[in-house]
């Protein structure tokens, strides 16, 4: 892996870094053709409860890759030497195709106290995403608590943080903001305090 950090943004608690290297454009292909023949309407997991649903806040396609694929693997490996995070502590990974029009509507990742998801491995404490095209317009990944917009370009990648001692990082809301032209994929990686169950 040869990784170059592009930018790297400290708010409070939150670390936020974007960087290029972790992804090979001729793996961005493919990773979009293995996702491309198992997508489905995307679901969201209540941060409240943790029941999961289909649901307007995100209507886009997503696919959970299968983690035996020799990609897919090599990809969560790179994900734990990249973050110093357990590969255990990872959840699968999924990958969203977005067309022009869809979103994924201002959300954290992490889970509020009382959520039954916390019993799978705790609380997700970071989330890498790779860019796996670019988008001609739109689908920009925004953090609107600071300011930033990270543009969708093959090969990217963003890790953020969501927790830091055991509160969740308001900072980190974000979105998946709509796509004006063309399509988006990437693929979204979320991290717990613990190995996942
Ligand atoms: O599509 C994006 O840019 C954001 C995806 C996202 O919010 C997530 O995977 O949690």
């Amino acid at each position: 892996m040869n990784i170059s950090i592009l930018t790297q943004v400290d708010a409070e608690a939150l670390r936020a870094t974007v960087f290029h290297g972790l992804i090979a454009p001729m793996e961005c292909g493919a990773l979009i053709e293995i996702a491309r023949a198992c997508e489905a309407k995307a679901s969201v997991c209540d941060s409240d409860t943790g029941a999961v649903r289909v649901d307007a806040v995100r209507n886009n396609n997503m696919s959970w890759v299968n983690n035996d694929h020799p990609l897919v693997r090599s990809m969560n490996q790179r994900i734990a030497a990249l973050t110093g995070i357990p590969l255990e502590n990872q959840e699968p990974l999924q990958v969203l195709h977005y067309r022009p029009g869809e979103e994924y509507v201002p959300h954290h990742d992490a889970f509020t106290p009382g959520n039954q998801q916390l019993e799978h491995g705790g609380n997700r404490i970071a989330t890498v995403l790779l860019y796996l095209n670019s988008v001609p317009a739109g689908g920009g990944t925004f953090f609107p608590e600071m300011d930033m917009r990270v543009f969708p370009h093959a090969g990217l990648g963003l890790f953020f943080s969501s927790v830091k001692d055991g509160q969740v990082l308001q900072k980190s809301l974000h979105a998946g903001e709509p796509v004006l032209q063309g399509e988006k994929w990437v693929a979204s990686k979320w991290i717990r305090e613990r190995a996942y169950v």
